[in-house]
């Protein structure tokens, strides 16, 4: 009787030690201190780096860019974004006779080009790629030194759709 007395006290010792409050405590300690340590473990993070060789995207020299260098003194929707290019109105659309002129740098080459911004008209506002840069615009007490006008206004359809930029000339010194 004594030995069984003996079996069932060590048990129930062993058992409460196991389930006691400090030892789970000490489990959970433990489990913190193993997660807390777990970023500091060396992974392999080469597949964030950014590659050597990635192109540098270059705004000026995008058409879709409000940035490139033609849209200097443009106020519109870009027709590169509307079904059209820098260049040339999407279908559908007429190009206005009547324009507004600026003078931007190109940096690929130094030199200085005068440019006309003819809106596209015969459709509703495009909506995409909005790029007001207005370098060297006046205040619009002064109609001729101002670019936020609707060009279409001389068209059969005067609904102004996109702008597009096309160079007339190199500008002289
Ligand atoms: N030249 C673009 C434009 C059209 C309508 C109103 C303002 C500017």
């Amino acid at each position: 009787m004594h030995v069984l007395d003996d079996v069932c006290e060590k048990s129930a010792r062993r058992l409460a030690q196991r389930t006691s409050r400090r030892s789970l405590l000490a489990s959970l300690g433990r489990l913190l201190t193993g997660a807390a340590l777990l970023p500091l473990l060396p992974i392999d993070r080469t597949a964030r780096a950014q590659s050597p060789t990635a192109p540098v995207a270059n705004p000026t020299a995008d058409e879709q860019n409000c940035q490139y260098w033609k849209y200097c003194a443009i106020d519109g929707f870009l027709c590169a974004c509307c079904g059209g290019t820098s260049t040339s109105c999407p279908p559908g659309t007429q190009s206005s006779p009547i324009t507004w002129i600026g003078t931007c740098h190109n940096p690929a080459d130094g030199r200085d080009y005068i440019v006309s911004y003819n809106d596209c008209c015969g459709k509703v506002s495009c909506g995409d790629c909005f790029c007001n840069r207005n370098e060297g615009e006046k205040p619009m007490y002064r109609l001729s030194r101002n670019n936020d006008v609707n060009w279409c206004m001389a068209n059969t359809e005067s609904n102004y759709h996109c702008s597009v930029s096309v160079i007339l000339g190199v500008a002289e010194k």
